[in-house]
């Protein structure tokens, strides 16, 4: 990227903070790939699948997309995205919110009134990185389960509901996540599914899927979303991890309750005006770019063997089921945050799961040459503070 493409974004306002001269090389060359959309630069960015730029298709549809004001219930596109979001997952309504954490969010406070319960996985996505929402925004009192690979085992359910006596908080709602992040995008099967909502609604309690990765969960077991989405009464799942939109989350279920979601979306100021111009990209992700996430378990079981068994790194391989890939580093050998800066020197970008971990995330733009180029990177910091 030279200084006259630098100036460039910054007359478009992309970068007024960044001086040239500031800039590491390496910077430079993630802001030459996030301009150039596609642009192959080198770099091998496993933090997240969140880092999916939008393909050519949705830039397209993202330009010629026809408009209205949302909140007035105005936009095509958005109208279009929220009836093809439900029916792929088998729900009569869906909501177009601007994130995971928002549609998770709009949904527990629907399902719940301030001061009740709710039943969790005790490393799941809505209790350990939703910046506590759960207690702050709703006034809920989590229960915790620990679940084997994320998996909550439903004879867990039980044990943790407290009976009916004024000094507890009544427990009116269960969310489980699908895949779970956490335990490294471990799945949960339909039959566990079914068991966990048969189980809830045995105690009468509402059921929401944090479905932000359901259909990578779908292509593992090869399964429709909809054999999933069926143990939910809502679901929410997200176009801007693997999928490749570049904003935005679906939140799904029946019409009053998104009628109701609707509401509080406006409450938390999540009306979107012509939202329709990032809706058309959601559409692309449901349509086309679900039916290649086999390609990025594929990818991940790869990288996962080739680095299992290197002296000092170790991965359960059994949690490997899908684009996520939590690597053990011996911290004797190599702290944490210093092997991932020897990573970032070496072109590989990985977030930390501290203590001891590393989360390596396949996606779109990971191929499978970037695995032996991060294998030989992993090799090269272990061996030399060996
Ligand atoms: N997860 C992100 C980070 O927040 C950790 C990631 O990089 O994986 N549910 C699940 C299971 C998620 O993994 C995420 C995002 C969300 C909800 C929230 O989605 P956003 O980021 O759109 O709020």
């Amino acid at each position: 990227m030279n200084r006259t493409d630098l100036l460039a974004d910054h007359d478009r306002g992309g970068l007024l903070l960044i001086s040239w001269l500031n800039i590491s090389l390496l910077d430079r060359e993630l802001l030459a790939r996030k301009r150039g959309c596609l642009m192959k630069t080198g770099i091998v960015d496993l933090r997240s699948d969140t880092q999916t730029l939008p393909t050519q298709e949705m830039i397209q549809a993202m330009a010629n997309a026809e408009l209205g004001d949302d909140v007035c219930r105005e936009d095509p596109t958005v109208r279009q995205l929220e009836e093809l979001a439900a029916s792929v997952v088998g729900k009569e309504a869906a909501l177009f919110v601007p994130s995971g954490t928002m549609g998770n969010l709009i949904a527990m406070k629907v399902h719940t009134n301030p001061g009740e319960g709710i039943i969790l996985e005790r490393d799941s996505h809505i209790y350990y990185y939703e910046a506590g929402g759960l207690c702050a925004i709703c006034g809920l009192t989590p229960s915790l389960i620990q679940g084997r690979y994320g998996v909550i085992d439903a004879n867990d359910i039980e044990k943790v509901i407290r009976p009916t006596n004024i000094h507890f908080p009544p427990t009116t709602l269960l969310c489980y996540e699908n895949t779970h992040n956490r335990a490294g995008g471990t799945v949960v099967s339909v039959e566990m599914s079914k068991k966990i909502y048969d189980t809830a609604k045995c105690h009468s309690l509402a059921v929401h899927l944090d479905g932000a990765r359901i259909f990578n969960a779908a292509a593992s077991q090869g399964v429709d979303p909809k054999a999933l989405s069926a143990h939910a009464d809502s679901v929410m799942f997200c176009l801007s991890k693997g999928l490749s939109a570049p904003v935005g989350s679906m939140l799904t279920g029946t019409e009053t309750f998104i009628e109701q979601a609707r509401h509080v979306r406006k409450m938390l100021g999540g009306g979107m005006r012509q939202a329709g111009v990032l809706a058309a990209a959601g559409i692309v992700a449901i349509i086309k770019m679900r039916h290649r996430l086999q390609e990025d378990h594929e990818t991940a079981g790869l990288l996962a063997k080739q680095l299992s068994g290197m002296p000092g790194i170790s991965i359960d391989l059994a949690s490997v089921q899908t684009n996520i890939v939590n690597v053990s580093v011996d911290t004797d050998i190599v702290p944490l945050d210093v092997f991932s800066a020897k990573l970032r020197s070496l072109g590989v970008l990985v977030s930390a799961r501290p203590p001891r971990a590393v989360r390596m995330v396949t996606h779109r733009h990971v191929t499978k040459d970037d695995v032996r180029k991060v294998v030989d990177a992993v090799y090269s910091v272990m061996s030399e503070c060996n």
